[in-house]
């Protein structure tokens, strides 16, 4: 019932964060756990090391096998019978995560999330110890931790029960695949601009039809590959035919 996270991490102090907001409800509820394994802990040298020069030279340091790996040994025997838990590195090197990535990881019972800091870890870590490797997206963050923070809220969110409102994940099912239409509320004038007169019409066949326009709409403006991986029923492309009309006619008047 309860899904577990097991992170290790040089950085647990990161992970707090976590405690704020639908994530830190769903560990209140008893949704998730999250529990952190510091690889310093596993060394008992007086400076405790857990990085060093790479081997062939180069910039910056690597970290060492033998504390990741002791790492997750202790996360997999803490998670106990969850031994099945699957280890994941994160990395900009990784597969991009994905909403349907993200929703199988969902179905996991406990998962064992590698942060990396400095240049990297040991590749023979990865090879010995990691089942999964992600990344978020094509940037450059300064360590792991924050896409594992991520890759937890994306699931969490998911659970059964760690969402208030039920009916905003089946809402996503309806408009799978394109944008959000947009959204307004009070006041009805902000800086001269009135909402959108069907909103206040109490027309919710209207209302629907103008949502799933402006959804539509919204992704031929801004997201135009996405829009080239679904298929659209007549209606459907009718109503964006007359959104592209309506957005070309707009760009005449302002000229
Ligand atoms: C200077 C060479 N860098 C490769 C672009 C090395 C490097 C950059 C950033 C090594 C590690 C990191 C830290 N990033 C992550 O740990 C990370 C990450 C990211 O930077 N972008 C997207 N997804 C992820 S997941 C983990």
């Amino acid at each position: 019932m309860t899904m577990q996270f097991g992170v290790v991490t040089l950085l647990p102090e990161m992970l707090d964060a976590l405690k704020h907001g639908i994530t830190g409800r769903a560990m209140q509820a008893g949704i998730i756990k999250v529990a952190c394994f510091n690889p310093r802990d596993e060394v008992h040298n007086v400076h405790r090391t857990v990085d060093d020069r790479p081997y062939g030279g180069g910039p910056g340091m690597v970290m060492q096998a033998p504390p990741l790996a002791d790492s997750v040994k202790r996360a997999k025997a803490e998670l106990g019978e969850k031994c099945s838990a699957k280890v994941i590195y994160v990395s900009p090197k990784g597969r991009c995560l994905t909403q349907a990535a993200i929703q199988n990881l969902a179905a996991s019972e406990a998962l064992i999330l590698v942060a990396g800091r400095y240049e990297g870890v040991d590749e023979r870590f990865i090879e010995s110890h990691v089942d999964e490797v992600w990344s978020i997206g094509d940037y450059v963050l300064s360590g792991g931790e924050l896409a594992v923070m991520v890759m937890i809220d994306a699931i969490t969110r998911l659970l059964p029960g760690s969402l208030g409102d039920p009916d905003s994940t089946s809402e996503e099912s309806f408009t799978q695949g394109v944008l959000e239409y947009p959204h307004y509320t009070r006041p009805a004038v902000y800086e001269n601009r009135p909402v959108p007169e069907v909103l206040l019409s109490g027309d919710h066949k209207m209302i629907n039809e103008w949502r799933r326009q402006q959804a539509l709409g919204q992704t031929w403006l801004h997201r135009p590959d996405l829009l080239a991986t679904i298929d659209l029923t007549p209606q459907e492309n009718a109503l964006l035919q007359a959104f592209k009309a309506a957005y070309k006619n707009a760009d005449k008047g302002s000229r």
